[in-house]
């Protein structure tokens, strides 16, 4: 009876989610990284009033006093800004949660950690908020009955007694996929008034309708759907300005999305995000992402270049989530033409010729109309995507060049070498100017994960890389007489099942695994490895693995050839394990392994070797051309 009851509410539920659009649709400030700053906020609640979004759920992950310090006071500077913010949000029509992590530091039963919780919400709502969140993502245990018991006694002893308090949203430890017994008791157990956030089948993915239906028996309520797009903390080279698809039209009691460090920029796929929101199964995604440009920029030359632009800066690349986006879309069939031509002859047709350089001119005309156009004050679009419209800028450039060289030989060839090496030094300036500028605006221990701008690294850069490689080593073969042999044998492998795929990047001298978030369970003897090429002379290994347990449970070992290992003595010290490494003793492999009888929880934050400046396979061609 129960469930047919439960069955009964689900569908009236579904049928007032199809036809009204979803109920609560808006935002959670939820990544890793530089936090918005109240003007980000201030200009992005306005923006969501307008496009009828009405939650916001304030939970940056570097926040302090949201997080690791979550029971200390705010300084009086930061209450003054909620104030505002909360002004501006109830103008708007939005209601904003403040959210509090508790994944760390909160102890089971612990009645004083209590008090210290009613304490801190007490400040929170004194300040003026009337909506509370509660996270436990990425920090602690899976433990249901603790989480259920931690919301019920802030529902009970909270929620329900001070006046004007809406539903609780709690985002759980295991926020993702379907069929967890921690997911199954924490329905059970937790108060029926209270939202749980998920993500879909997988941390960042689609939302299909089938796994919501899972979802939404196992917390025994629909879910509060956590969508992880247009978020870019893990593909932090990457703008996503691409178009908002791959959600069906599902039932929901909350849908908000947790976008990029990039504020201004975010307002894309908010624009589509706000109207799927209003009505998910009459949603087109193309005609919404192409009207959005013209109602989100007010000069329509701007809005023309935003729409170039954004055409080929969608996708994360490659990543730890596996969770890839379009990009270049219109040009695939050109881009795809082109690669076949070159692959097979060498050359490019006079019409593919053609088009392409017509590509590049566009690309070219509209970043460098953005990077006049645009005003950068600190808050504006431009002060966030100017390192990306060089890049872009520059990167035209390139192909223009690089269609050039094609047709080029002797004194001429090396002469646009020469053209192309210049242009590639001023990308890597402008890259490294705004790795430092963005450097210099985030927190100290957020420096380091600063990355430089990739612009249309899905299907563009691959066309110019091929075109440039492949006509440069011809260039080699004809001077020298003999082959170029590029770098390989870089990658990242594990024996732990259920690890993540392992991406990896080089970065000026460091070369290692690109992060990945979320902790995993490496089972005893096993372990994952990072390889680098022969060429590339290791001088430093340094892994941070999420803390002190991996650090004790396991050692990290060295070998030249993949077979034979030799463990490093490792300074421990926190989360590190690091040391510097001789360069002539040829170290090409690293891996940790656990040595302990029990598994070990691991996150990569950093598992890497800094190895002497080696220039890429294309710079040390155009080197040799250009001379
Ligand atoms: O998604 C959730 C619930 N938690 C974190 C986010 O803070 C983070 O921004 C995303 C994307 O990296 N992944 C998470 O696991």
């Amino acid at each position: 009876m129960k469930k047919l009851l439960f069955a009964l509410a689900f569908m009236v539920g579904a049928i007032a989610a199809h036809s009204e659009g979803i109920a609560f649709r808006g935002v959670v400030e939820g990544y890793y990284g530089r936090p918005w700053g109240t003007e980000g906020r201030l200009k992005l609640l306005e923006f969501m009033g307008e496009r009828g979004m009405n939650v916001f759920i304030y939970g940056p992950k570097d926040d302090p006093y949201h997080h690791s310090r979550w029971r200390e006071a705010y300084p009086r500077k930061d209450i003054e800004d909620f104030k505002r913010l909360l002004d501006v949000a109830k103008g708007n029509r939005i209601d904003f949660y403040w959210a509090i992590h508790l994944g760390s530091g909160f102890r089971r039963g612990n009645e004083g950690d209590y008090a210290d919780l009613f304490k801190k919400l007490g400040w929170m709502y004194d300040a003026g908020f009337r909506s509370f969140a509660v996270f436990f993502d990425d920090f602690g245990s899976a433990d249901a009955d603790f989480h259920a018991e931690v919301c019920n006694r802030i529902v009970n002893d909270f929620i329900k007694v001070r006046k004007g308090c809406s539903s609780l949203v709690m985002c759980p430890f295991v926020y993702w996929g379907t069929r967890h017994p921690y997911q199954k008791t924490l329905g059970a157990k937790l108060d029926r008034s209270v939202h749980i956030m998920w993500t879909g089948a997988s941390i960042c993915s689609d939302i299909r309708a089938e796994d919501v239906k899972k979802i939404t028996a196992d917390f025994q309520r629909p879910p509060f759907i956590w969508w992880n797009w247009p978020v870019n903390d893990y593909c932090r080279s990457k703008l996503l300005l691409g178009r908002t698809y791959g959600l069906d039209a599902v039932s929901c009691a909350g849908f908000v999305s947790n976008p990029m460090e990039n504020c201004e920029a975010n307002k894309i796929a908010l624009y589509s995000i706000a109207e799927w929101c209003k009505d998910p199964a009459g949603f087109d995604s193309k005609k919404v992402w192409e009207e959005s440009f013209a109602k989100i920029y007010k000069n329509p030359e701007v809005a023309k270049a935003m729409r170039i632009f954004a055409e080929h800066n969608s996708d994360q690349g490659p990543n730890g989530h596996g969770y890839r986006r379009e990009e270049s879309a219109a040009s695939a069939a050109l881009l795809g033409r082109a690669m076949d031509e070159f692959k097979a002859t060498g050359k490019l047709s006079p019409a593919v010729e053609s088009d392409l350089s017509g590509l590049f001119k566009s690309l070219g005309r509209a970043s460098k109309f953005l990077l006049e156009e645009l005003p950068k004050g600190r808050y504006d679009l431009g002060w966030e995507i100017e390192g990306w419209l060089y890049a872009q800028k520059y990167q035209a450039a390139e192909g223009l060049l690089t269609l050039k060289l094609l047709k080029a030989e002797g004194t001429s060839l090396a002469k646009i070498a020469r053209e192309i090496a210049e242009v590639r030094r001023k990308a890597e300036e402008a890259a490294e100017s705004h790795r430092a500028k963005f450097a210099g605006a985030t927190f100290a221990n957020d420096k380091g994960w600063v990355k430089k701008p990739a612009v249309a690294t899905r299907a563009l850069q691959p066309v110019i890389d091929v075109m440039l490689e492949g006509r440069l080593a011809a260039a080699y073969f004809a001077k020298y007489g003999s082959k170029f042999d590029p770098a390989v044998g870089f990658k990242g492998y594990s024996s732990v099942k259920g690890f993540p795929q392992i991406v990896v990047n080089r970065d000026g001298k460091f070369a290692g695994f690109v992060r990945i978030m979320e902790f995993h369970e490496i089972g005893p003897g096993e372990s994952f490895t990072l390889q680098v090429p022969e060429k590339w002379q290791t001088e430093y290994f340094h892994a941070k693995l999420g803390g002190e347990e991996p650090v004790l449970s396991g050692v990290i070992e060295v070998s030249k050839d993949g077979k034979v290992w030799e463990k490093l003595q490792t300074h421990n010290h926190g989360e590190n394990m690091e040391r510097p490494l001789d360069v002539k003793a040829g170290w090409r492999h690293a891996r940790y392994r656990n040595v302990s009888e029990k598994s070990v929880r691991v996150k990569i934050n950093q598992f890497k070797f800094d190895v002497r400046a080696v220039a890429s396979p294309i710079d040390s061609l155009i080197e040799c051309i250009a001379e």
